[in-house]
């Protein structure tokens, strides 16, 4: 039975219930694993905590994020089911920000069918050269078991960088055990990837990645590579998780 709905943008939470409706049509239009809906409830709950806002933490992080896709020789970000579905245009246009960057599908229920669905979706939004589609291309990285072990050797495999959002654990140690620096985009300020990456934005990503975009714009007119690099040097990534926890659990109902 076809089901209309309708969200008046005055609901409270109207930007949640729209990123939840991103998501059901990613998985109806083949982009999101089934267990996608899964991992983006355990989104929204941390969200909630959090209060549906970009902390100061987190935005202290994404200033450091985008001076470390500043100072990068190589930046890779990795695009999976549910960044396809929240946020495919706005990836693409980070993406064409960093300039030097490349955008590379990486799955964790890897099909081909949906490789190929988030690979048109992201070239609806005018970006043809995505890697990490053609099995010639693909090589293993060690230590790790699941789908993503397969990156792109003109890709991932070949970055300083990495921008992963909303990943799981085994490959950001897996890829801070290649030397890569690894920033993520995780609500789940105890998730694995959060506590292993170099830099974690706790944020959704729906918010964080336009919030990147300007930030990089800035640097890109204001900051030297000298004060780029002092940001960086600066970050404390275990504070930013604690800041983002003392939130979550600080809340009272009065
Ligand atoms: O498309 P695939 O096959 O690569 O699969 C993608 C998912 C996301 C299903 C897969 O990577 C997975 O199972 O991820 P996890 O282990 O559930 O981790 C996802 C993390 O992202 C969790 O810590 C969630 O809290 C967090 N998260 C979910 N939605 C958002 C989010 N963080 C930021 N913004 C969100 N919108």
């Amino acid at each position: 039975m076809k089901r209309e709905v309708t969200i008046p943008n005055s609901h409270p939470r109207y930007a949640s219930l729209m990123g939840r409706e991103k998501i059901v049509s990613g998985y109806k239009n083949g982009l999101v694993a089934i267990e996608g809906l899964i991992a983006h409830g355990r989104g929204e709950c941390f969200d909630y905590l959090i209060g549906e806002r970009t902390t100061d933490s987190a935005k202290l992080a994404i200033n450091t994020a985008a001076a470390q896709l500043l100072v990068s020789v190589y930046p890779v970000i990795s695009i999976n089911g549910n960044v396809a579905a929240l946020c495919s245009e706005t990836v693409c246009s980070l993406h064409r920000s960093i300039i030097k960057s490349m955008l590379e599908i990486n799955l964790f229920y890897y099909t081909k069918e949906r490789e190929a669905s988030i690979a048109a979706e992201l070239k609806n939004y005018g970006v043809d050269n995505i890697l990490g589609t053609n099995p010639e291309n693909l090589i293993k990285i060690p230590e790790l078991e699941s789908n993503r072990r397969l990156v792109d050797r003109k890709g991932i495999f070949k970055s300083d960088t990495v921008l992963v959002p909303l990943e799981d654990g085994d490959r950001t140690l897996a890829l801070k055990k290649m030397g890569k620096t690894v920033i993520t985009i995780d609500l789940n300020p105890l998730s694995r990837t959060s506590l292993t990456a170099d830099i974690t934005i706790v944020d959704n990503v729906i918010r964080a990645i336009p919030l990147l975009i300007e930030r990089i714009q800035h640097h890109k007119k204001n900051s030297s590579n000298e004060y780029l690099q002092q940001l960086i040097s600066r970050f404390d990534n275990k504070k930013g998780l604690n800041d983002a926890l003392s939130i979550m659990s600080n809340n009272r109902v009065t």
